[in-house]
């Protein structure tokens, strides 16, 4: 699916700015609300709960409504039209002059509607998104339906699932650590563009010597049948000069002595491909770039890779999960500041600037589905939750929208499903997945999922995936405050990972520091135990030239559900939420400054 761009024959309306909302109640099912009497306002794009200081907004469960007018300028008579949402979360319903014209499942991917013959040029027309923020058993993520086990206790005094039925106002019960935000939290446009248009474009880079080669394919659609012909395309490098061109819908072209895509410190060189078909013009950015697994390494371009860098999250004061680009580029100064290379889009697809932003940067991107909360801790059996067809729906329109971009080296299925307590249908589950999520990806990287912290040797299916990736709090939720016990717990599980001759990393591991608490003699909670935390478990991974990269838990502190383990949130940043560093930052900025991204261990 292609990022909508102005050019000489295509125009972009941005819609963001200040809407008329209103809150839906629980019972609301996202019909169209009519008279939107109590009418309020927020900004769009953004997350709306933290827009206004009301529980009712913070902590609403179901349907709101946004609306806006907006006119079709009468010079884009001729164009098609079309309606782009970036992400609505996490269910999106659209009405144009009171008809529902689109409706979308998940909250973090775009789906758009044409509009050319429902909004004529000249006219304006009432728009209407009603964005759902619920999250049950068939949603990703996933949300706890209703259990006495979310009460923690079934001593008398705590209302059972029935009692609480009959005066508990229904509310989300999120089975993931990050606070549900919703609404529409990415950018709405109105694009146009000619009748004949380019619908999509593939760029699948190789490298031969120091021959670039891309197989390219473009995707047409409109009105004129089979013209393609007419498809042309040239690539360009960033002094605008023409470096190769072909014509035809598919083809391979060669680019002599390319200029390969490398992570920051290196180059991350970017070419242009030029399409054009018909009227319809649109230009593609790409790397030439390769991405391999071959033993125990991650190879780049040939050589192995280590991931130094975070789990992180869409997270900031004010604009709750919404696009904050400020925010992007501050932390992507940081990620260098930090000597970092590297980060998951934990726990689900991020902003698409953002990984525009990383090609441009040099920054690595593990790409994740928002498929977290798929375990229920062994009470029950999450596989058989309503979750396989919208899963791989993420899956395709994950892998549709970034497949283009060189900073995506790895796909991630998902995040700490249960794999221990139903061995063969975690492994039907994430195998079958597995194989989907190669065949979705024309350039066919790398694929894994993230495994919880478990009986790692009842797990049968992580060992399967092309990189493993673990997150282990040991010395923190398990083995607490004692990183003697921790590190042999860790030393044993690496000696398991050992034998499987596949290359590893850590994906998460991290303990909360509540930024301004200091100990001589580190304990739980304090920056210098967060710092000790990390020395000692980094010591063990040094030993062990299979594990491959270190993602900590997590980039800066951020926003969860209240909870008795949550001061405000999730303090296992290097950074606070302001982006104000810890002694844990200042520790990572001097072990990655001298851990090379290339060949470290070997
Ligand atoms: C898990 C989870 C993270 C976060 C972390 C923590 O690994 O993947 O989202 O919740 O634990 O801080 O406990």
């Amino acid at each position: 699916m292609l990022y909508p761009r102005s050019n000489e024959v295509r125009t972009v309306m941005d819609l963001s700015g200040i809407w008329d909302f209103c809150l839906g109640d629980e019972r609301d099912p996202g019909e169209h609300c009519g008279t939107f009497a109590d009418m309020e306002r927020v900004a769009v794009p953004a997350s709306y709960n933290d827009q206004k200081e009301d529980p009712a907004y913070r902590g609403h469960y179901g349907w709101v409504y946004y609306r806006r007018r907006f006119t079709v300028p009468a010079c884009l008579q001729g164009q098609r039209r079309v309606l782009r949402f970036d992400a609505v979360t996490h269910q999106a319903k659209v009405y144009l002059n009171g008809s529902l014209v689109a409706e979308h499942k998940g909250g973090f991917l775009p789906f758009e509607v044409e509009i050319t013959e429902l909004v004529p040029a000249g006219t304006s027309a009432e728009l209407v998104v009603a964005a759902d923020d619920r999250v049950s058993h068939s949603t990703l993520p996933v949300g706890n339906e209703g259990s006495t086990a979310f009460f923690g206790s079934d001593n008398p005094g705590v209302p059972s699932v029935e009692a609480a039925k009959r005066w508990r106002r229904p509310q989300n019960l999120p089975n993931f650590d990050f606070f549900n935000y919703g609404g529409i939290s990415r950018p709405v446009r109105l694009y146009t563009t000619p009748k004949d248009y380019i619908k999509d474009i593939t760029l699948v880079p190789a490298v031969d010597g120091t021959t670039g080669i891309v197989d390219y394919h473009v995707e047409t659609a409109g009105e004129t049948a089979d013209v393609a012909e007419k498809v042309k395309i040239c690539i360009l490098d960033q002094e605008g000069r023409v470096v190769a061109e072909g014509e035809g819908p598919s083809g391979e072209l060669t680019i002599p002595e390319a200029r390969l895509w490398w992570p920051w410190p290196g180059t991350p060189y970017l070419y242009t491909a030029r399409v054009t078909y018909g009227k319809d013009s649109y230009e593609q950015s790409f790397g030439v770039r390769t991405v391999r697994v071959e033993g125990t390494d991650f190879l780049i371009n040939g050589k192995p890779f280590y991931f130094k860098g975070f789990g992180k999250h869409e997270d900031s004061a004010f604009h709750g999960r919404g696009l904050d680009l400020c925010l992007d580029m501050k932390d992507v100064n940081l990620i260098h500041w930090l000597n970092a290379n590297s980060f998951r889009t934990s726990h689900y697809p991020y902003a698409e600037e953002m990984y525009d932003l990383c090609d441009q940067e040099g920054i690595v991107v593990i790409d994740e589905t928002p498929a977290v909360g798929i375990n229920a801790g062994g009470n029950e059996d999450p596989y058989q939750y309503p979750l396989r067809e919208h899963h791989e729906q993420v899956l395709r329109e994950m892998i549709a929208r970034d497949k283009n971009h060189p900073c995506v080296v790895m796909w991630s299925m998902g995040n700490e499903p249960d794999t221990e307590h139903y061995p063969q249908a975690a492994y039907d589950y994430w195998t079958s997945l597995y194989e989907l999520t190669h065949e979705l990806d024309p350039a066919d990287r790398p694929v894994t999922f993230v495994c919880c912290q478990n009986d790692y040797e009842k797990d049968i299916v992580t060992r399967t995936m092309d990189v493993v990736c673990i997150n282990r709090y040991y010395g923190w939720y398990n083995l607490s405050g004692d990183l003697d016990a921790a590190c042999y717990g860790l030393e044993q599980e690496l000696d398991h990972w050992e034998k499987q001759g596949k290359p590893v990393m850590i994906t998460e591991y991290g303990a909360d520091a509540i930024a301004g608490i200091h100990q001589c003699v580190p304990e739980m909670f304090s920056e210098e135990f967060q710092v000790e935390f990390y020395k000692r478990q980094n010591a063990c991974f040094d030993k062990r030239p299979f594990f491959i990269g270190e993602h900590v838990w997590n980039f800066a502190d951020f926003a969860t559900v209240q909870g008795c383990m949550r001061a405000d949130g999730n303090k296992k940043g290097l950074l606070t939420r302001d982006r104000r560093p810890k002694l844990a930052a200042h520790h990572f900025r001097e072990r990655w400054g001298k851990i090379p991204s290339f060949g470290y261990k070997r």
